[in-house]
């Protein structure tokens, strides 16, 4: 990597210490260690370093009693950690050398790791690029999480089809993580509680579990970049309780205390796809309890070792909720401060209210999170038993608000009383927290008029708005090094540290030879990617092509329908006009579909089917390319993010709550063809609409179209392309002459069609039109990219962190001591 950056010292030490790792920690000598082997003796050397600034940094926040920012999140996608490591030590070059002279080469050794896949898509990232951002801006942090032995599956392409496999990622060990046996807890599950008088005469509830699991602390350092600042991701694993069974030992049952052992260990085992349509499970639900309960007894320990009076908790400590799946630590912090700690029940509340913050990230319906009332009493009964006190005594608050509005009351109830009886977790967060927030200015907006609203008239000013950011060391400085040498070379290092500098881009926007080497780089990573696809699928592509690209979870909501069925209607055009010249386009596809959901597996069906066709059709030529990229996961993204001429934002307006990937694309000089949803909508005002192609309908529209009855049938009958794209579907043009195969997607497009699809489709069709133009005024297209870039700087994650800090955890980088 080129970097402009002062370099930092050389550490004459690495290529020894490589070396020393490789026999004493590996063991292994040089002669016959595998690349595998050395990836580990590299990396351990890496993380020897990273140690050091950890125990710096976390000397310095212990010596000015700073307040700590945790972030709880079911799922963190941390993505390949050596390459990132490397940049923000400032250690590339020195590795690159010290591996060089050792025989090995750097980046066949950076392609070996393994990624732990700890997310499902946007919420882990986000939750990941908020940890680096968090370090390199030095705020004392601890991200808390479940350290899954599986992952999210990886993703085969089997005759078109997703096949899931198993994500072992931990097969040859990882060198990243610290295993801390010290650092454990004691999590209990079922049972009964029962009333007890404790020293001082008082009553106090006991919990009697049915069993309970030992949670042990797997740490996992997050470095800085460039400073000497390393914070800690704080991973739990679920271990057998090694006494809990004697009984059953002594009785002879040996075989049901194993099985306690084995029930035991499976909370950790595996993460949970999301967008299933049904998620109501036992397990799941255990694995946030465990996970919270774990992260909270532990920031109890820290209190305690730090010699503050739990009454202080709030000063010291800020909890971030990552959507509702840590909600439940609403309730356990409530349990532990009443029951263990023998706090009043007010005290304890007020702690929790000023401890907790909520970031919702979803409005879809399906995606709120509820527990059946059976689960809860079954599996967590003294929890069950506070969130109805809470309950209690928040809807007294409410009445007392608003007197006389028992609809309200009913609407704002933890507890939904429709039909099977559910806790309604979002409204558990939303009363448990101080502050509430969405992802971007009209999710958070939505949130207040809809799915929260009566939260927000009753709190207003708990409502907040917090955009998405992404960090520009993984997405811009790692992933397109050729893309930041010319940005040093051209504004010095400055926008490095303070990615908003990119705005002065826009003054070489037009120049000539700035144009030249910008396309250069562009085609350079378009290359190498297509290199990489001619090796995964076969498909060739001329890098000069426009690289139009989908990446992201496959759902209906995010429209890679939309998007298939305009490509048939390209396709069918230029069958019916051989000579015709437009825009040579290049689909690429990447995502992965929920294992559970039909109707996004066969979008995947439908989009390889496309591709079988039209790669194979000679009238096409290279004109057009259709390319599903398996595996898409943060590694693949790397590659992915910085090919892009065309960046696919295309939801439902209102249904995505603020994508991240958008970001990713239009920091590496993507354009943008989206529906003014989620972040896209700022994404757009920051680069003019001038640079972003817009389409579809607002948010509004479509709550009125959906308001007022949509026929999707009719805009297929006013379109004759829509139509004959629809046709060729159904006469299995696509399936290798199946007519059955896609008759489940056309029914529910043409019949219901819950995302707009066809009604947004002419609109999307013109709006490609203007694209294909576009691309045809190379340098008028440049600019546009250039621009793009110049603009992306408020989405870096640093800005996001730094608005949270102020405005949700009061927490700043400890002052240097005098
Ligand atoms: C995702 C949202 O769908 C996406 O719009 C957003 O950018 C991302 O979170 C980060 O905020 N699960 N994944 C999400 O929401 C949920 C729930």
């Amino acid at each position: 990597m080129q970097d402009a950056t002062p370099t930092p010292a050389t550490d004459p030490d690495f290529q020894n210490d490589v070396v020393r790792n490789l026999i004493c920690r590996q063991a292994r000598y040089p002669d016959i260690a595998t690349p595998q082997d050395w990836y580990m003796a590299l990396a351990f050397t890496v993380k020897d370093r990273m140690l050091e600034s950890w125990a710096a940094s976390t000397k310095t926040y212990a010596e000015h009693h700073v307040k700590v920012a945790c972030y709880l999140s079911a799922e963190f996608l941390i993505g390949p950690q050596l390459g990132c490591n490397l940049l923000s030590l400032g250690l590339e070059d020195e590795a690159r050398a010290a591996m060089r002279a050792l025989g090995q080469d750097l980046d066949a050794l950076l392609a070996l790791e393994e990624e732990p896949g700890l997310g499902n898509g946007g919420l882990g990232r986000l939750a990941a690029c908020y940890l680096d951002s968090l370090a390199t801006l030095e705020i004392p942090a601890i991200g808390y999480g479940i350290r899954y032995e599986f992952g999210i599956f990886d993703q085969d392409i089997v005759d078109g089809w997703q096949v899931e496999r198993t994500d072992k990622w931990l097969k040859m060990g990882t060198p990243w993580e610290i295993v801390r046996p010290d650092v454990s807890f004691y999590v209990c599950f079922g049972g009964y509680t029962q009333m007890q008088t404790d020293a001082q005469d008082r009553l106090r509830v006991q919990w009697i579990p049915a069993r309970q699991v030992k949670g042990v602390a797997y740490d996992v350092p997050i470095q800085g970049y460039r400073v000497n600042t390393c914070n800690l991701l704080r991973l739990w694993k679920s271990e057998a309780v090694e006494s809990f069974d004697f009984e059953d030992f002594n009785a002879g049952d040996y075989y049901q205390a194993v099985e306690e052992k084995v029930v035991s260990e499976t909370l950790s085992k595996v993460l949970y796809p999301n967008d299933e349509p049904d998620v109501g499970k036992r397990l799941r639900l255990a694995q946030q309890y465990f996970f919270v309960s774990c992260s909270l007894q532990d920031m109890l320990r820290l209190i305690d070792i730090s010699h503050t009076p739990v009454a202080h908790f709030a000063e010291r400590l800020a909890v971030q909720l990552n959507d509702t799946h840590p909600s439940i630590a609403v309730a356990e912090l409530m349990r532990l401060l009443v029951d263990e700690r023998q706090m009043a029940w007010d005290d304890a509340w007020s702690i929790t209210l000023n401890t907790f913050a909520y970031t919702n990230h979803t409005l879809l319906p399906e995606a709120l999170e509820t527990w059946g009332l059976p689960l809860m009493q079954n599996l967590l009964p003294r929890l069950l038993e506070i969130i109805y006190e809470i309950n209690r005594r928040f809807l007294e608050e409410v009445r007392n608000a608003f007197p006389g509005d028992e609809a309200r009351v009913a609407r704002m109830s933890l507890i939904d009383e429709q039909g099977e009886k559910k806790v309604r977790m979002a409204h558990l967060a939303s009363v448990g927290s101080h502050a509430v927030n969405g992802v971007a200015a009209l999710h958070s907006e939505l949130l207040r008029q809809t799915v929260l609203r009566d939260f927000a008239d009753m709190y207003p000013k708990r409502f907040l708005n917090v955009t998405n950011g992404v960090t520009p060391r993984r997405f811009l400085m790692l992933s397109n090094p050729g893309l930041a040498s010319l940005l040093d070379e051209t504004l010095g290092a400055g926008w490095r540290s303070d990615l908003t500098r990119l705005e002065a881009l826009s003054d070489y926007a037009d120049d000539v030879a700035f144009q030249q080497d910008w396309r250069a780089i562009r085609l350079n990573n378009k290359a190498a990617l297509a290199g990489r696809i001619s090796q995964l699928v076969g498909v060739r592509i001329a890098p000069e092509m426009m690289f139009d690209i989908q990446v992201k979870r496959i759902h209906e909501y995010k429209r890679q329908h939309l998007n298939a069925l305009y490509m048939i209607c390209l396709y069918r055009r230029l069958v019916r006009h051989p000579d015709q010249q437009a825009a040579p386009r290049c689909f690429i596809f990447g995502g992965k579909a929920a294992p559970g959901y039909w109707m996004a597996k066969l979008m995947i069906r439908l989009i390889t089917g496309i591709a079988e066709v039209v790669n194979r059709d000679p009238v096409i030529g290279g004109r057009m390319k259709v390319v599903f990229y398996p595996d898409f996961n943060v590694k693949n993204g790397h590659l992915i993010y910085p090919a892009a001429d065309l960046s696919e934002q295309i939801s439902t307006a209102g249904k995505e709550a603020s994508g991240t990937g958008n970001m990713k694309f239009m920091m590496n000089g993507a354009l943008t063809i989206g529906t003014l949803d989620g972040a896209n909508v700022e994404i757009r005002q920051q680069v003019g609409g001038d640079n972003f192609f817009v389409f579809g309908m607002t948010a509004q529209q479509v709550e009125a179209l959906k308001r007022t009855g949509y026929r999707p049938g009719d805009y297929v009958q006013v379109n004759d392309e829509l139509r004959d794209a629809i046709d060729q579907i159904a006469a299995g043009r696509f399936s290798r002459g199946d007519k059955a195969l896609f008759a489940p997607l056309l029914d529910n497009l043409l019949n219901y069609d819950p995302f707009l699809v066809l009604a947004d489709y002419a609109d999307y069709a013109a709006c490609q039109e203007r694209v294909s133009e576009a691309w045809q005024d190379q340098r008028q297209w440049t600019q546009m990219s250039i621009l793009n870039c110049a603009r992306s700087g408020i989405f870096s994650s640093d800005r996001a962190i730094g608005e949270y800090c102020q405005h949700i955890w009061q927490t700043q980088k400890p002052a240097p001591r005098l």
